[in-house]
């Protein structure tokens, strides 16, 4: 009988350091036991589990890759890992705590202050401060540059107007980080939730991300100081660098996804006998099987070269968006292909390929479309922007 592990065909944790395996080991464990029994049923509720937020901070999950401030200085192989490992158990999670760490502790740690570096990133990193980062607003999701929402100068303070949508973590955060045009281009704030002015609003009845909390924020004459402005960045590539890092680690995070999927149809079709013999004896299922791990195995190899690749500072935007583009494509199809072969069973959430399958079409969606990500490689190639 074979001796390769079905999940890691080309034995990627060979290539881990201890630290990687250990990290990957313990978080694993504790999706397998805090989060796979609770994560179908706070889907079916459309509610985000908040009782594990002090769980994920206690693992050293959020912020993972700054150092100091309380925060655990890994690397990003092991973060990726860490995405990974979280996505097997659901998007939403993953999510959060993508939100967390690249798009919200990530921009204060390289763009703050050193008095906002303190006051945010160990409560932030203990779970005890939860961050939302608004940059798309409802009219235009993929062209961020054309943003309404703006600040304008008022002695020591700033004025915000404006909206975000689509924004996850929206209604349960404490700070935002909000992008706003200024007189001397987009520029970052932190805007608390008691600030007046400042409103959030749950956008119910998605059929995507259920165990998430995705809002709408609105700024209506907000007054922010100038001490809570990231004073270090200007211009679009404020947010974009922040995109990167959460864009590095969803192209880790729907690797799991896709292995729940194909462990999930293994054991199925392992066991289900139809025609008188088990499901995985006939060749068209095999074939599937054989082709969800081919592309399972090509995404891994993938996500740790990328690993190389940033952990050595080396990693190009658009070599991030090839894998973003090329591993979130492989996660759906997998999860759509694992939802068939479960039959009729494979349409509820008892098992988890719908689920997976569901979260996957934001998942394609947020930090880039598709087509974002297949024209960042086409203006590579080509020099030519056809945005
Ligand atoms: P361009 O105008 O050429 O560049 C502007 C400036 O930014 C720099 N830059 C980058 N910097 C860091 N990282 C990157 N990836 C960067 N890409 C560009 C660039 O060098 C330039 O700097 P400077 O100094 O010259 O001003 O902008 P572009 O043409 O590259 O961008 C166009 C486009 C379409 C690629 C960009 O607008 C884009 O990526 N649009 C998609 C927007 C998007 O992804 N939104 C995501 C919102 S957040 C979210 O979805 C969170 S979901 C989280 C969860 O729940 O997990
Ligand atoms: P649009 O930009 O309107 O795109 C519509 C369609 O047009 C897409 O298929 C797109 O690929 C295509 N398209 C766009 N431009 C071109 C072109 N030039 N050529 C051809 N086709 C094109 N944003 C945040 O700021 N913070 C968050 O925390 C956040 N969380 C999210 C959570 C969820 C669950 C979801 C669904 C979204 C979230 N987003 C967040 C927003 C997300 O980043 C945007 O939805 C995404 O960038 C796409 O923008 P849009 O929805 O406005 O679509």
């Amino acid at each position: 009988s074979s001796k390769l592990d079905k999940l890691d065909i080309f034995n990627i944790k060979s290539l881990l350091t201890e630290e990687e395996l250990m990290v990957q080991e313990s978080i694993g464990r504790w999706v397998d036991e805090r989060i796979l029994p609770i994560i179908g049923p706070a889907f079916d509720k459309h509610e985000f589990p908040m009782e594990i937020i002090p769980e994920m901070a206690e693992l050293g999950l959020f912020g993972s890759t700054i150092q100091g401030y309380e925060c655990a200085g890994l690397n990003y192989t092991s973060y990726g890992l860490i995405c990974q490992e979280l996505e097997r158990g659901d998007s939403g999670l993953r999510s959060f705590a993508s939100v967390q760490s690249s798009l919200c502790m990530f921009p204060i740690d390289a763009f703050g202050s050193e008095e906002q570096k303190q006051r945010w990133l160990p409560p932030m990193a203990k779970g005890e401060v939860i961050g939302c980062f608004g940059l798309t607003e409802a009219h235009a999701g993929s062209d961020p540059a054309s943003m309404k929402t703006h600040a304008k100068k008022d002695g020591d303070d700033w004025i915000i107007n404006g909206s975000k949508m689509w924004i996850t973590n929206g209604s349960i955060a404490d700070v935002a980080v909000v992008w706003a045009q200024t007189e001397d281009g987009i520029q970052g704030f932190l805007l608390e939730k008691e600030m007046p002015g400042f409103d959030t609003e749950m956008i119910h009845r998605k059929m995507s991300l259920r165990a998430s909390v995705t809002s709408a924020l609105f700024f209506d004459d907000v007054r922010v100081p100038d001490a809570n402005r990231l004073p270090n960045v200007k211009g679009l590539k404020g947010p974009l660098s922040c995109l990167s890092n959460a864009r590095y680690g969803i192209s880790w995070g729907p690797i799991g996804s896709a292995q729940a999927c194909l462990q999930e149809v293994l054991d199925y079709t392992e066991e289900r006998v139809l025609f008188d013999r088990t499901l995985n004896s006939n060749q068209i299922i095999q074939q599937k099987l054989a082709d969800m791990s081919r592309r399972i195995s090509t995404a891994q190899l993938l996500a740790w070269r990328l690993g190389q690749l940033k952990d050595s500072g080396q990693l190009q935007p658009t070599q991030i968006s090839m894998a973003k583009w090329n591993n979130v494509r492989m996660a759906l199809d997998v999860a759509r292909e694992c939802r068939d072969m479960l039959g009729g069973a494979g349409i509820t959430t008892e098992h988890s390929a719908i689920r997976h399958m569901l979260n996957l079409e934001s998942v394609i969606t947020y930090e880039g479309t598709e087509t974002i990500h297949q024209l960042v490689v086409g203006r590579e190639l080509t020099g030519k922007n056809a945005f």
